[in-house]
């Protein structure tokens, strides 16, 4: 039988890069893409920032005002997050990658997995010209770099990947796999997070080495059947999950800060009325029809909370967006005494009339 060659593409700082890409003068700075609360002029949170600005400790998910104390006395640049720049630029990204690969598959607005099977004849040594070839080219016409996993399969491409960026490519030849992965720790599998690596740690485990060896029966007594297979497999290297075309974006959604917290429903109207002009618009350009609608509130003691309805029939729109979001308000805070500090929407459960156009919505995708 022969090897599969997978690859999974990952876009290197990759809204600092697109920031950089349209202002050239700043490359050598260190740069912050940040999500603004709106607030006050610093509130919010950095989404990523060039090599540069994390050499001074600057990280993902940061308040931006600690971001600035690290770069006090630099010349760095910060700019506002600009999603429908970033992806366009990925589009165009994976426009390209579709002539490279049968199948493509997007995960995410700077990742995809490329199965080049037939391309490159199986070869692991031809996968290397060719990821080089496919970087040069994505350089040249889009000016953009990324880093490249190459191996037999989704989780070995996806590890190798990781294991050294930016601009890098790592390529796990089949009879490598198992070493490779030996002796990583637990938790760079994916669907290993914080609790199960603790649980692990319990049972002894702590490498991924550990974990092939590990039992597979008492995995599945332990994490349940699905969960303990996908365990002993995954770390055993072994992973068939097909690279195959995404469906359609699971949901629409917008949130904003209110301007001030308040319990108060015609103010909160206010604020969601105009996030699903927002929405009422997307779900019509792209030919949806929905059957969820959800609100998503943060209060004033940062917790966050959703409520959903689900409706009887398909619905595309604006109105019953409004009605629903209306509604859900009202029931919420007849039950909760605090007061509300972020507020979205959201629409889900979509069917669709028009054939599909590519586009990536994120999950209340805001910090
Ligand atoms: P990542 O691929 O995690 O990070 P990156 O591309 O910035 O950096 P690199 O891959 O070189 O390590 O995330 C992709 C984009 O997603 C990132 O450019 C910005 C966004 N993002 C956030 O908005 N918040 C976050 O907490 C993270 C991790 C990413
Ligand atoms: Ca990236």
């Amino acid at each position: 039988m022969q090897n599969h060659v997978i690859m999974l593409a990952d876009f290197d700082y990759f809204f600092a890069q697109c920031e950089e890409l349209r202002n050239p003068t700043i490359k050598d700075k260190p740069v912050v893409v940040g999500v603004y609360s709106g607030r006050t002029e610093d509130s919010g949170a950095v989404s990523t920032s060039n090599y540069v600005a994390r050499k001074y400790g600057v990280k993902s998910g940061m308040p931006l005002f600690l971001a600035k104390r690290k770069l006090e006395g630099t010349d760095a640049v910060f700019f506002h997050v600009d999603h429908e720049y970033y992806e366009q630029i990925s589009n165009r990204i994976m426009e390209i990658f579709r002539g490279y690969a049968t199948n493509l598959e997007q995960v995410s607005v700077d990742e995809a997995y490329l199965d080049v099977t037939e391309q490159v004849e199986g070869s692991f040594e031809k996968a290397g010209e060719y990821a080089q070839k496919i970087k040069a080219d994505v350089k040249r016409q889009v000016g953009i770099s990324f880093t490249i996993g190459v191996g037999p399969n989704k989780l070995i491409a996806k590890i190798a990947c990781d294991s050294q960026k930016p601009d890098g490519l790592t390529i796990i030849k089949p009879e490598e796999a198992e070493a490779f992965l030996a002796p990583l720790p637990v938790d760079r599998l994916l669907g290993v997070g914080k609790k199960t690596t603790t649980r692990m740690e319990q049972m002894g485990i702590k490498t991924i080495s550990d974990l092939a060896k590990y039992d597979c029966q008492r995995l599945i007594e332990v994490f349940g059947k699905a969960l303990g297979i996908y365990f002993h497999n995954a770390a055993n290297a072994v992973d068939n999950e097909p690279v195959q075309e995404q469906g359609e974006a699971e949901s629409i959604s917008r949130i904003g800060t209110l301007k001030q917290d308040t319990r108060d429903l015609a103010f909160i109207l206010q604020k969601t009325n105009e996030l699903t002009e927002d929405i009422a618009q997307e779900v019509a350009e792209k030919g949806l029809s929905f059957k969820t609608v959800s609100i998503y509130m943060v209060l004033t003691d940062l917790s966050s909370k959703t409520r959903s309805i689900t409706l009887e029939q398909l619905a595309k729109d604006k109105e019953t967006i409004l009605r629903n979001t209306r509604s859900l308000f009202e029931k919420f805070l007849g039950e909760s005494t605090l007061e509300v500090r972020r507020v979205g929407v959201k629409v889900s459960g979509f069917s669709r009339e028009e054939p599909r156009q590519k586009k990536l919505t994120s999950f209340f995708q805001t910090a």
